[in-house]
Order: structure tokens, then C-alpha cells, then sequence
């Protein structure tokens, strides 16, 4: 391409990147028929815990203090700690200056009182669309959990579904945490046994699999999971995965996502901000690719240094599809790495973003933050080609974004 033509090329791309729509196919947000679920606002923003625990490191309060303080308390010593008395330069800060800024609230008057003021006349309803069309976002997938005993309800009530959220039915103390969720699957009607000695207790937890997975309509079946988990392994952990949630992901076609990483409390004092990273021994991932040929499994790993392995065993397994910038690796500068690191080895066959939101506001950052470091990588990548002579169209151009956005997602779980 000659230099001519790089500019107009570099703003389609750029255009192309901004404007086409994504599904959000990993967050925390609810659909508003689960009312105060919904997280939203500038309160929440600021409590989110990724500043929780950042605000620790620049205020003295004890924690004990900490929790006993309002939210509206919480918020405000973290805006000072974090926005006033310092430069808000980290990822979770700037993002909220990104959210505000968005929605054109003037910022640079550092003025709390009158930005909670206009998120106080915001309807709901008109927030949500607000979000997504800022975020581009079309549909968010929720994080569900039978487990959580303000959610559960609500299912089982029944209501009206909203369009625009998808369900994923998330597991992770069924699979972590056997003798806890073992009498709780009793009462629900569940003929389990907490030492399973026939095979009746694994079809049992494949009838309450498929009961939830009926009921929210789920996308796919998730677990987080502890650095250290093995597969095969002799435990009951491992025996739930392979007699009961493989088999039930096979007659339903559902992916099995599976989410390595995560050291749960490792500081307890700062609740859910207290979770930690390790570095995992994917040779479980490995395993299950291998042995459970007729399952899919998707994937994201929290340990930046296990990136480039994650991408390896994605080539040697079509039934694995990696994807998102996880938690700790949702930052610029990571982003950019693995982005760059899994187009250079997979070329557009994976989903490189998800928002992770807890706070519905928070997709617009997230999304406009990735969006930004995507197009410069990708742009990087067909200007390369095009000095090989292959120049790239505008459709071709909007054909691989869409499929980056949620097509070829899509694509796997269909298949
Ligand atoms: O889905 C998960 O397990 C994690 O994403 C969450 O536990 C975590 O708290 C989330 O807010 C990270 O972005
Ligand atoms: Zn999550």
C-alpha cells in the first residue's frame, strides 16, 4: 500500500473496529427483571472492587473501618484517595473517567455531588440502551448461578426474558465445593449422595444440569478454577466433570467454559477484592481436549504467563476456543500483547474480548478501551499484507471483525 493510501485505510479500519457490534459473552450484569442485581451508577463505579483495592493502597483506614461505611462513604474516600489526591492513571480509574466522559459529564470539575445528581434523574431503561450504544454492545451474557440465593429465586419465579441478555449457567461450587452443594441439591428434589457409591448421584446432578440449563436458556456451562486443578485426577471435583457436566454438555451441545487461575481470598480482609493470580498447569486443558473430543471447551486464563500455551494447545484443538482478556489481563498493555500474540498463532478463529462488567456503565469503557487496542493491532497486521500484496477490502475488513465481535463464538457453539 502506498503512503497515500494508508490514511483512509487506517481510519476504515479504525471506523470498522469502533462501529461494529459485540456480544458480550462473559459479564456479571443481570437483565433488569432481577431489579437490584442490576449494578449501575456512579456509586457502584467507584466501589467496584478493583478500586477497592486499589483505594488500600493509598488511604490508612483499617478494614474493618472500611466495610462499615456506607457506600455512598466508600465511594467518596475512594474518589478522594484515588481521583483527587492522585492522578487516576490505572485501568479501573480511567475507566470510570472514560464511562463519565462518554456521557458527557464534564469531568475535569471533579464535582462527585452533581455527577451523582445526573445519575440520579437516569431511568433505568434509557441507561441500559444509553450503555450499550456507547459500548456497541448488542447482547451481554449474564454470569447465573442456581446457587446464589437472591438469583435463584427469581428463576424460579419465572419472568419475562429481555432480549437483550443471554443466560450461562456458572458452577463453580458444584465442581469446588461437593459436600457444601451436595445437601443443597437434596432439598431441591435431587436424589445425591455426598459419597456417591453408584452412578445414580452423577445422573442425578445431570438431571439439576439440565433442569438450569432448560430453565435460563444457557449459552454454555462455566467454572472458575484454582491454579493448581488437575484433570483426570482422583477426586470428586474431577468425577462431576467427567460423569456429569461432560455428558450433559454433550446432549445439549453446550460448551464447557472453563476459567484457570483464580487464587480465591488470598488477602480475605478485602472480600471480593481479595482474589488473587497463579500460574496454571494447562495440561488439565490439554486432557479434557484430547479425551472429550465430542465436547467444546472454551477458555480464558488469568496468568499473563500462560498466554502463549493457552494459544498452542488453541492450534492443536479445534473443539477449544479461547477467549478474553481476563480480570488482571484486561489492561492496555496486555490487551495489545495478547491480541497481537493469538491473531499471530490463530489467526481471527477466537473472541479477544470480553467485558467482565460487574456495573452495567462499566461496558462502555471496557469496550472503547479494547476497541481502540484491537484496531491498532489489527491495522498493524493488514498493513503488513498489504506490503505482501495482499491488500485487504472493506468488506473483508468488516467480515473478520465480526467475527472477532461474537461470529465466530457464535459459529463454535452452533457447531
Ligand atoms: O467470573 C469470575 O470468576 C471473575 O471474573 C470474577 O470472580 C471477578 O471478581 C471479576 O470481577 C473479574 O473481572
Ligand atoms: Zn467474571
Amino acid at each position: 500500500l502506498s503512503e497515500a493510501h494508508q490514511v483512509p485505510f487506517a481510519a476504515q479500519v479504525e471506523e470498522i473496529v469502533a462501529s461494529t457490534p459485540v456480544y458480550d459473552i462473559h459479564t456479571h450484569l443481570y437483565e433488569p427483571a432481577f431489579n437490584e442485581l442490576l449494578l449501575w451508577g456512579i456509586d457502584e463505579l467507584l466501589v467496584y472492587h478493583y478500586l477497592v483495592a486499589e483505594s488500600f493502597r493509598q488511604h490508612n483506614l483499617p478494614y474493618d473501618k472500611f466495610w462499615a461505611l456506607s457506600k455512598t462513604q466508600q465511594a467518596d474516600l475512594i474518589w478522594n484517595s484515588l481521583f483527587i489526591e492522585h492522578s487516576p492513571i490505572s485501568e479501573a480509574c480511567r475507566g470510570v473517567l472514560t464511562t463519565l466522559h462518554a456521557f458527557g459529564l464534564d469531568v475535569k470539575k471533579h464535582d462527585l455531588p452533581s455527577i451523582r445528581n445526573w445519575f440520579a434523574n437516569r431511568k433505568l431503561d434509557t441507561h441500559i440502551t444509553e450503555c450499550m450504544q456507547l459500548a456497541g454492545v448488542k447482547t451481554i451474557c449474564m454470569t447465573n448461578s442456581p446457587f446464589d440465593d437472591l438469583e435463584r429465586p427469581v428463576w424460579e419465579r419465572g419472568f419475562q426474558r429481555d432480549e437483550r441478555f443471554t443466560a450461562a449457567l456458572r458452577i463453580d461450587p458444584l465442581i469446588l465445593n461437593w459436600p457444601e452443594v451436595a445437601p443443597k441439591l437434596a432439598q431441591w428434589g435431587y436424589n445425591v449422595e455426598a459419597n456417591p457409591s453408584s452412578g445414580k448421584t452423577f445422573s442425578e446432578i445431570r438431571r439439576f444440569l439440565a433442569d438450569w440449563s432448560k430453565r435460563i436458556n444457557a449459552q454454555y456451562v462455566m467454572v472458575s478454577l484454582p491454579p493448581d486443578f488437575q484433570f483426570p485426577a482422583n477426586t470428586m471435583s474431577a468425577s462431576i466433570i467427567e460423569h456429569a457436566v461432560l455428558p450433559h454438555c454433550r446432549d445439549t451441545g453446550l460448551p464447557f467454559a472453563l476459567m484457570p487461575g483464580v487464587k480465591r481470598a488470598v488477602n480475605p480482609q478485602l472480600k471480593l477484592a481479595g482474589d488473587g493470580v497463579g500460574l496454571t498447569d494447562l495440561t488439565m486443558l490439554q486432557n479434557l481436549c484430547a479425551q472429550f473430543p465430542e465436547n467444546k471447551f472454551l477458555a480464558t486464563v488469568l496468568a499473563r504467563e500462560n498466554q502463549h500455551e493457552l494459544c498452542v494447545l488453541a492450534r492443536k484443538f479445534r473443539n477449544l476456543h479461547i477467549f478474553g482478556c481476563w480480570w488482571f489481563t484486561n489492561i492496555p498493555s496486555i490487551i495489545d500483547e495478547m491480541t497481537r500474540m493469538r491473531i499471530e498463532l490463530l489467526g481471527t478463529s477466537f473472541t479477544p474480548q470480553h467485558s467482565d462488567a460487574r456495573v452495567l456503565d462499566q461496558i462502555v469503557y471496557k469496550w472503547q478501551h479494547s476497541r481502540r487496542v484491537i484496531a491498532r493491532v489489527l491495522l498493524e497486521k493488514y498493513l503488513e499484507l498489504g506490503q505482501d500484496g495482499w491488500p485487504v477490502s472493506r468488506a473483508e475488513v468488516e467480515r473478520d471483525v465480526k467475527d472477532l465481535f461474537g461470529g465466530a463464538f457464535e459459529r463454535f457453539c452452533k457447531s
